[in-house]
């Protein structure tokens, strides 16, 4: 018993007769009576009128009451029953698809047929000395499709058809021109209406990646000779393969054997899988590289960054592929994005910037192993916040048919975990374009407490690129090299959303692509230090420019019925493939 309820108890015990009150005359009771029922009227009429003015309020006491925890506010605490606006911006889809021009026919005036283009130059150069496969034409023909270029797409299937060869004898990376070239004829061969050059294209240059899964491992090599059909180490790294690169050609491969019914493309894909997924570490993330032969981690760092990231990406994709029906890759998703949030989410110590972070082994002299977490996060790591969201709305859902945005209740408490990391993600990215251009640098660094530094120009309150100095060279960090992970994840946001904010943010960071990267003469350049205004240009135009930014930024203005989330998922460059039912079961739980 509390103390205060004790106090009175005693109180009451002491003065036995305190409860007891004087009689009254009757007509004195009578009047109280009265008074006390129209007191009680009165209470009842502004209940009454309370709850006619105030419903929300008593219908969320009743839910409480009711062991509802929460209420019908949607997550983001709008209106549930506000109609999202999803009406394509024209004027900024035009402005898209004129930037999409300006780079398109200057590689087609300069370079057509090239694998990559530098606009300040004006040159094209390929990949081999071999001669090219079609990385910037095969990359870019799904999005003349998607913006309705038929000119430029006229001219790039005649390319494909008469030009594009594989029979280069050199060695190419096998995750990138799977996820460029595979995946671009792919998306070609659905968005045409099935027009057979692509899927014919698709399976010979499939076919000629097929022998880089023939390792002890059955993980695939880095590196395939298209001419002589065979896989190759990489040199620079004896006997290992990138997670990321061999857990990223998954969607491809799978979508091609649904196309062919030659079940191979996908049993080799697939067996990745199984390998990573039999190599679990403890804590449920994975060292960015692999044993080969064995098909085991290898000592190396943790990150969501690169040779990491589309791992993470993928887990979730391979299951809304094929439809969310393959229970082991939504498994795999759950327990790593569990891992994520324990081993890698931070926030930042003065605002509170939600961000990713490294583990990187250390070993003692004693040959043992210790983890040091590292804040630093990759711009390629701006993918996971419209992943998480997207993820939240589908194996963290708990009905069928989420809202727009979604409501608290219709998500899991995981679900709800990784809808808000999703979210302070895509704030994080955003405010790492606050910079002299309005463009995010490669690599961006988090205060941390044992950091010891001032708090400076260079070294601001929470976030900073590493090692830039003023008067200085720019460093490698600080570089924008017109990537898409941001406008991806401000897409994604957007149509789970309809947040008029996303938009907003997207517009801020084409403008300033417009203002610092685009060349007078034709195309669009990286620049060399993100703080320097006006910008330094570098004569590369990456292809993800066309497969990926622009696409995304046009699909973020558009009406959400082009290409709707629930029908499709793009593979890692940006790639739509549709999402189906698959005939072949996955072999492995
Ligand atoms: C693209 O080629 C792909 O998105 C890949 O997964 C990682 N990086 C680039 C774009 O930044």
């Amino acid at each position: 018993m509390s103390e205060p309820s004790l106090r009175k108890r005693k109180a009451q015990l002491s003065r036995p007769d305190s409860n007891i009150e004087p009689s009254k005359p009757a007509v004195t009771q009578e009047k109280s009576r009265d008074y006390r029922r129209i007191i009680y009227a009165v209470c009842l009429l502004s209940v009454a009128a309370f709850i006619y003015q105030y419903p929300e309020v008593i219908e969320k006491l009743l839910n409480e009451w009711l062991g509802f925890s929460e209420d019908d506010a949607t997550i983001d605490g709008s209106n549930s029953d506000s109609i999202v606006d999803f009406s394509a911006d024209v004027a900024k889809q035009n402005a898209v698809v004129e930037a999409f021009k300006h780079a398109w026919l200057a590689y087609e005036r300069d370079a057509m047929g090239d694998d990559e283009y530098h606009p300040i130059s004006r040159k094209g150069t390929n990949l081999t000395e071999a001669g090219g496969i079609g990385y910037t034409v095969v990359d870019s023909i799904d999005t003349m499709l998607i913006m309705g270029l038929t000119g430029e797409y006229a001219r790039s299937r005649h390319w494909v058809a008469n030009k594009m060869t594989f029979d280069r004898d050199a060695n190419f990376n096998t995750f990138e021109t799977t996820i460029r070239v595979l995946g671009g004829l792919l998306s070609a061969y659905h968005l045409s209406g099935q027009d057979s050059i692509y899927l014919e294209k698709a399976k010979e240059l499939a076919d000629r990646i097929l022998p880089t899964f023939d390792t002890p491992s059955g993980l695939p090599l880095s590196q395939v000779n298209l001419g002589l059909r065979k896989g190759v180490y990489d040199s620079d790294y004896p006997g290992l393969v990138s997670t990321a690169e061999v857990s990223t050609i998954q969607l491809e491969f799978r979508y091609l054997a649904h196309l062919t019914d030659e079940d191979i493309y996908w049993e080799k894909a697939e067996h990745v899988m199984a390998v990573i997924k039999a190599a679990r570490m403890p804590h449920g993330l994975v060292s960015i590289f692999m044993n080969a032969v064995e098909g085991k981690f290898a000592t190396s760092a943790i990150r969501l960054g690169s040779r990491g990231d589309s791992y993470y990406e993928y887990l979730l994709k391979q299951y809304l592929q094929t439809n969310q029906t393959e229970n082991v890759y939504r498994e795999m998703y759950d327990d790593t994005m569990t891992a994520i949030h324990n081993h890698l989410i931070q926030q930042s110590p003065t605002t509170k910037m939600t961000y990713t972070s490294e583990l990187v082994p250390e070993r003692n002299q004693q040959g043992q192993i210790s983890w040091r977490l590292t804040p630093k996060q990759d711009h390629l790591v701006c993918f996971l916040g419209g992943s998480l969201m997207l993820g939240a709305t589908k194996t963290g859902a708990t009905v069928h048919k989420i809202s727009i945005p979604p409501k608290p209740r219709e998500l899991t408490k995981e679900g709800l975990r990784d809808w808000k990391s999703g979210v302070e993600l895509v704030k994080t990215c955003m405010r790492t374009y606050d910079t002299a251009t309005g463009l995010a640098p490669e690599i961006v660094h988090f205060r941390i407490p044992s950091d010891g530094m001032e708090v400076s120009a260079l070294a601001p309150m929470d976030w900073y690129i590493k090692g830039a100095k003023h008067g200085a060279p720019a460093v490698y960090d600080a570089r924008y090299i017109l990537r898409p992970e941001t406008i991806e994840s401000l897409f994604i946001a957007f149509r789970l959303t309809g947040d008029k904010r996303y938009r907003d943010d997207g517009w801020r960071i084409f403008q300033s692509i417009q203002k610092h990267c685009r060349v007078g003469t034709g195309g669009y350049a990286s620049i060399i230090n993100v703080d320097q205004n006006p910008a330094e240009q570098e004569d590369k135009m990456e292809t993800f420019l066309m497969s990926e930014t622009l696409k995304y930024l046009y699909l973020l203005f558009s009406d959400a019925d082009v290409l709707p989330l629930d029908e499709y998922v793009f593979n890692t460059e940006g790639h739509p493939l549709p999402i189906f039912n698959p005939t072949i079961r996955t072999g492995f739980s």
